[in-house]
């Protein structure tokens, strides 16, 4: 059983997030009931919130200890997960998912159409939050939520291909899953008014974790369970997204690769994706995969070294440290 996120024991964020929570939901209130139910879905469902975490630790690293956080700092954490909300919304009905944060996704119960509004509509809650905190929060929001776009049809570009390059793969996953993070990071720094250089640590800091993030995630696609996922596993390799390990293992050469490489390239059938997955997890590619998502958060780690003397910074290179407890024990099996 991996140990709680270091950013949880911080004494301040559980209120922090509480607050985050009642804004995130009073946040997606619309006049039409109806939307209001489909907006809140998956923000009722849970979730980690890590991207409002960082927002709010990242905003107290110059002090010693952490305080309360102001509500503008609030207002950024919350413009962060929604925009990460609308991008799960879109991203739910991009895949045909079922099951998202182990409740129904919001595109199996009412729809695409209905998802792809919703989505729409936290993606402009967010927008409106971010105007209320200046032009730089404003533009910044923005130009991620194009960069999300951007990594994501980069993606989309490699379905099903067998040749999809590891230099593609980290590009795309820099768009889709770093962009957010870095920002998520920036803006509790611009909105805390720190220093410009300690706003620029930080954003390397969220962008370094958030490449991290995304392989570990990619790695519990291939080895985790659906229960641990809360969300069924495999998932990736269903849809033709071909991840670091499975793009290692075809690019390794020799008879892992053949076989891989006869079963990918389509759709899978269940025994064909038992095999897939089977290969991957056996050929020593899921532990260079690891290498690669800890050298990342070593990097994020790196960055912050001179503010990790405050309660906040020592948080967040703690959590960088921590991501990699979540997958080892899964891939360890
Ligand atoms: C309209 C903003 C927008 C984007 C359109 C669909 C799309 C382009 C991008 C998809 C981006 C995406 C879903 C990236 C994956 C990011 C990721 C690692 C999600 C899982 O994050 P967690 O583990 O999830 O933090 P919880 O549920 O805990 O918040």
């Amino acid at each position: 059983m991996a140990s709680p996120n270091p950013l949880l024991l911080l004494p301040t964020l559980a209120d922090d997030l509480g607050r985050v929570e009642d804004q995130l939901r009073r946040s997606v209130q619309a006049e039409d009931p109806f939307l209001t139910e489909v907006a809140s879905h998956l923000i009722t469902a849970g979730g980690k919130r890590v991207r409002p975490a960082f927002s709010v630790t990242a905003a107290g690293t110059r002090r010693a200890t952490m305080v309360a956080s102001t509500p503008e700092v609030i207002s950024g954490a919350v413009s962060v997960e929604l925009v990460h909300l609308g991008s799960l919304y879109h991203d739910d009905v991009m895949d045909d998912a079922t099951t998202r944060r182990t409740v129904e996704s919001v595109n199996a119960r009412w729809g695409n159409l209905k998802a792809i509004l919703a989505g729409d509509y936290l993606l402009a809650r967010a927008s409106e939050i971010a105007a209320s905190l200046g032009t730089e929060v404003a533009g910044l929001l923005a130009a991620t939520i194009a960069r999300l776009c951007e990594g994501q049809v980069l993606e989309l570009q490699h379905t099903f291909d067998r040749t999809r390059t590891e230099t593609a793969y980290l590009a795309s996953i820099d768009g889709k899953t770093a962009a957010l993070l870095a920002t998520a990071c920036r803006i509790g720094g611009i909105v805390a008014d720190l220093p410009r250089p300690v706003i620029d640590q930080l954003t390397r800091f969220g962008h370094s974790y958030g490449m991290a993030f995304q392989v570990v995630d990619d790695i519990l696609d291939v080895v985790a369970t659906d229960e641990e996922l809360g969300k069924p596993s495999g998932h990736d390799l269903v849809e033709g997204v071909y991840t670091l390990p499975v793009i290692r293992v075809l690019a390794h050469g020799g008879p892992d690769a053949d076989r891989l490489g006869e079963l990918l390239g389509s759709p899978l059938d269940e025994a064909e994706l038992d095999e897939a997955r089977g290969i991957v997890r056996t050929s020593g590619q899921v532990d260079a995969a690891l290498d690669t998502a800890r050298a990342y958060a070593a990097e994020a780690a790196a960055t912050l070294a001179d503010v990790a003397d405050t309660e906040a910074g020592a948080a967040l290179v703690a959590a960088s440290d921590h991501l990699l407890e979540t997958v080892q024990a899964a891939a360890a099996r």
